[in-house]
């Protein structure tokens, strides 16, 4: 690895097609979409888009199950026009990341078709099967992420197979390595295509914890009657790292990618192991802990029941993984993505305040050491989501969840559906508001999703036109980071560690030292400067309220942080 890949000094975008831009009136996103609005990025200043699956898919999780990962899915377009997207950006100086989702696929990938029709079928051992327990029940007690057990019955067979997702998406058997050697090829056929790297879905899930007579082990029993919750079974599992140390001598060895690997539960010791500068597999993971803050179970067996955060849990958190991995592995930073609710209606004020704590956040994001990762529309500080109906809901975990949530575990249906506004998936995936003309700009037909309600005021358009929009400090803070090699490789330092409404840091690089501070309030707190920073004097770098770079701090002591406002400030 260079000393400093460019995977470090860029900021990446991610795009759910499905929601991006429709080119053909299908109501459904697509790849000519995408190319049609390559501009926005350019404009925006990132340097790396990655793309959520636009692989063949029955569509049972929206592609991340998928039944041929060499061809791609009809609603999105052709071969041919990924050729023409892939190019364009390339000509655009954007660098193309996709999404490799190989922990399991669709049931209806030939593989699966093949392998559940016979126990001696040359592709049986591609999927994990299982015999019955006793009286026919399933080999262990797991539940799977999208509600009901972690295991279906295979008629044919007569056997049980795992899926940690959907039934719809069987596990893939990595003990195998014919199967390996599949994933090793479809890897290289989209690299030799063009693609600079992959973001590795639930990639920490492949290895499975067996034991020696080849059984798996049942999940603690935290709820008395029902399946338990599995992940921690499944994730880090023995063989992980070895898994992955071969698909960096067969593929990843060949090639100058970017590799972040999506890792629930992912403690720091995996951080560094996984993305060691020297010898890891990886360049960075996707870890959850600060994603598990607002809720009562984490993201895995309790998301949907909520708890407020309290910003020190979210100091606590980042602060251990910015010491940990700086100057052994390397961190994502990220707010957002395609599961999780917009970060304006959960961590900022989405009503009176929502321009100004987009901007803060934003201002938060860039400012860690790692590599910011944008999903589509955080750059315009878009919001969650209420619809009143649970008919209007796309996403299959939500679906489940409310249905199983409100039979059989009997809650109250407005409960669940308030746990489904703050923290569903579809919050995420309203189609891309271009302008405020009709379906905003997104489809000339009837969108697949229903739109955000805001779309005449909150749109591309006109997040462009205004200098002041969140769209320009995302810019601006994009521009930054290619400016000031301090955003990329300088220390972080925590400050103010037991405040609990402004989270504030230091940067450090050789002589250079920046002083962030940012507020996570509609209050105006005073900033308690600590001793170490008292009487030094700043200068304000960028800033989401006061007027412009250059302007001078004198007295950080004195120093007061309007409603949701964030400085960036360098110490003189
Ligand atoms: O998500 C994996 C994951 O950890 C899930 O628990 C995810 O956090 C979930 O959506 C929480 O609500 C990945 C993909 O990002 C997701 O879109 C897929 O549905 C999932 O894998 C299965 O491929």
């Amino acid at each position: 690895m260079s000393p400093n890949p460019w995977w470090q000094d860029r900021v990446v975008y991610q795009i759910y097609p499905r929601s991006f831009c429709d080119s053909d009136g299908d109501g459904i996103g697509d790849l000519r979409g995408i190319t049609s609005k390559l501009d926005h990025l350019q404009a925006l200043g990132v340097g790396v888009v990655w793309l959520s699956p636009i692989y063949r898919s029955p569509n049972d999780d929206n592609g991340y199950d998928i039944s041929d990962y060499r061809e791609i899915m009809p609603e999105f377009g052709t071969m041919a026009d990924f050729d023409e997207m892939l190019a364009a950006m390339h000509a655009r100086g954007l660098r193309l990341v996709m999404d490799l989702v190989v922990n399991h696929s669709s049931d209806e990938h030939p593989w699966f078709q093949a392998a559940r029709t016979s126990r001696d079928h040359p592709l049986h051992d591609h999927y994990i099967w299982r015999e019955p327990g006793p009286d026919g029940a399933p080999p262990t007690n797991w539940e799977a992420a999208f509600n009901g057990s972690a295991w279906e019955w295979n008629e044919p067979t007569g056997e049980y197979y795992l899926h940690m997702f959907s039934r719809k998406q069987p596990d893939l058997n990595w003990e195998n390595p014919a199967l390996r050697q599949e994933i090793w090829a479809l890897m290289r056929f989209w690299l030799d295509k063009g693609v600079d790297g992959f973001r590795m879905d639930v990639i920490n899930m492949i290895s499975k914890p067996w034991r020696a007579d080849g059984s798996l082990p049942d999940a603690p029993v935290v709820r008395e009657g029902f399946l338990q919750p599995a992940f921690a079974m499944v994730c880090n599992g023995p063989r992980l790292g070895e898994f992955l140390q071969e698909m960096r001598r067969e593929v990843l060895d060949h090639h100058d990618t970017l590799t972040v690997g999506e890792a629930p539960l992912a403690t720091i010791a995996q951080g560094i192991e996984l993305t060691h500068a020297r010898g890891g597999a990886l360049d960075m993971l996707f870890q959850f802990e600060h994603m598990d803050l607002d809720s009562v179970g984490g993201h895995v067996n309790g998301k949907w029941a909520l708890k407020p955060l309290d910003l020190r849990d979210l100091k606590q958190t980042m602060n251990r993984w910015q010491q940990a991995l700086h100057g052994q592995g390397w961190n994502s930073l990220y707010l957002s993505n395609h599961d999780q609710p917009r970060p304006v209606s959960r961590f900022g004020d989405d009503g009176r305040w929502r321009v100004e704590s987009a901007k803060m956040l934003a201002t938060w994001l860039h400012l860690h050491q790692g590599t910011p990762y944008v999903y589509q529309g955080e750059e315009l500080g878009m919001g969650n989501v209420a619809f009143d109906d649970i008919h209007d809901y796309r996403d299959i975990e939500t679906l489940n969840h409310h249905r199983v949530a409100t039979t059989e575990r009997g809650q109250d249906p407005a409960e669940v559906m308030a746990s489904i506004h703050a923290k569903g998936r579809d919050n995420a995936r309203t189609p891309m508001p271009w302008s405020a003309g009709p379906k905003a700009g997104f489809t000339t037909g009837e969108p697949w999703l229903r739109l955000h309600p805001d779309h005449d005021s909150v749109n591309a358009q006109r997040a462009r036109a205004d200098p002041d929009s969140v769209f320009h400090h995302y810019r601006r803070l994009i521009e930054l980071r290619r400016q000031h090699p301090i955003i990329v490789h300088g220390r972080f330092d925590l400050v103010l560690a037991e405040h609990p409404l402004i989270y504030a840091w230091t940067r450090t690089l050789g002589d250079e030292r920046w002083l962030v501070a940012c507020n996570f309030s509609g209050d105006t707190p005073v900033f308690e400067c600590p001793a170490e920073l008292a009487g030094r004097e700043a200068r304000l770098v960028i800033g989401n309220l006061r007027a412009g770079a250059g302007e001078r701090v004198d007295d950080l002591q004195a120093l007061v942080l309007r409603p949701w406002e964030a400085v960036v400030l360098r110490l003189l």
